[in-house]
């Protein structure tokens, strides 16, 4: 069976993006596919972390998982530090990427731009995630738009790997939604909708209650015009509220722009808030049911069980193959 990877960062509360772009396709990769889905915790500490948000978050964003839809049995679900080959797998491939490759990452350039000081885990961030990746060996990556760069790297360097040591890693491929793949802010639509944005009226959290739903995207900004019409170019705000309508009713496009037609935005905005809190209510339910269950850290410890002997198994075979001398 094919297999697929991915992982979310416990940097803060999960927002409609991040679900719309990549926790959908987990949920739908994991009827056909060997699925592998990670809490980052390791990705998360490259920007400062308070110790005890970041434990709560790393629980929260597991739980939410699960209350997405992802089955435990289906699927193995785990947080990276609790399988320590992926940090010394990140380490091998850090010292084959160059320094001119990471400094061309726009992620990086974005997060660290007009900051005094950067830390350097920041900096080689992409070969951790390209370990993630290379350790099992995964095919299929579902990701939003923003990763696309950080996927290019990973092949850049499974390749290289391939021809200095000799064939062994899959050359992994980006899965990437056709609509939603880079869901905006709600106050500007030049940056995509983000967890760790300080201003919470930027995105929406998957954990907002229906009210905080409702005013948010009432308030979301919205050009001069009328038209309810799918433009990027021209009309990014109302567009990319189109996107997320489109995701949420299950609907197309060009669905709402007739349903729209003649009728401003206003009645766009109250239905569209209507869709996103019947989208999540369940999802906040389950949530709550998983959290005060205490169930998160069995099934965290299950899923790194189980992933454990391919990941041990794979560091084993690429030190092996660089030269390193073996234990025993
Ligand atoms: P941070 O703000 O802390 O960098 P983030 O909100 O960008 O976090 P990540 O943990 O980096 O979230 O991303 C998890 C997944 O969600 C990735 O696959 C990423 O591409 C996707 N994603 C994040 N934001 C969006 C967005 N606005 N639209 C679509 N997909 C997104
Ligand atoms: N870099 C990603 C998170 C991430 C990831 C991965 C995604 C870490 N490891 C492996 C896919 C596969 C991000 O910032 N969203």
């Amino acid at each position: 069976m094919p297999r697929v990877l991915s992982g979310i960062q416990p940097s803060g509360q999960l927002t409609l993006g991040n679900y719309i772009g990549a926790m959908q396709n987990f949920v739908k990769l994991q009827e056909t596919h060997e699925c592998f889905f990670m809490v980052v915790d390791l990705h998360a500490i490259t920007v400062p972390q308070e110790p005890a948000a970041l434990r709560e978050q790393t629980e929260s964003v597991a739980s939410l998982f699960v209350a997405a839809g992802i089955d435990p049995t289906k699927a193995s679900i785990f947080a990276q530090s609790h399988v320590s080959a992926h940090a010394e797998l990140g380490w091998l491939l850090t010292t084959l990427t160059y320094i001119g490759e990471l400094e061309r990452m726009t992620q990086f350039k974005d997060k660290s731009a007009g900051k005094d000081s950067v830390g350097a885990g920041l900096f080689v961030y992409p070969a951790l995630m390209a370990a993630d990746i290379l350790l099992y060996n995964a095919d299929l990556i579902p990701v939003g738009d923003d990763q696309k760069q950080h996927l290019e790297l990973t092949r850049d360097l499974a390749q290289r790997f391939n021809s200095r040591y000799g064939d062994y890693f899959t050359i992994p491929d980006p899965y990437i939604p056709k609509v939603g793949a880079r869901i905006m802010s709600l106050d500007d639509a030049s940056k995509k909708m983000s967890k760790s944005n300080p201003n919470p009226g930027s995105y929406i959290a998957l954990l907002d209650p229906p009210d905080v739903i409702r005013k948010k995207l009432s308030r979301a900004t919205t050009d001069s015009g009328r038209e309810v019409k799918y433009n990027p170019a021209e009309k990014p705000e109302v567009s990319n509220l189109m996107s997320i309508y489109a995701h949420c009713a299950g609907v197309t496009l060009s669905e709402i722009e007739t349903r729209y037609e003649g009728q401003g935005y206003g009645a766009f905005k109250k239905d569209l808030a209507e869709h996103v809190v019947a989208t999540l209510e369940p999802l906040q339910h389950k949530y709550a049911e998983i959290r005060s269950s205490g169930a998160i850290h069995d099934i965290l410890k299950q899923g790194a069980d189980e992933v454990s002997e391919k990941a041990n198994r794979t560091l084993r075979d690429v030190k092996e193959r660089m030269g390193f001398l073996l234990p025993g």
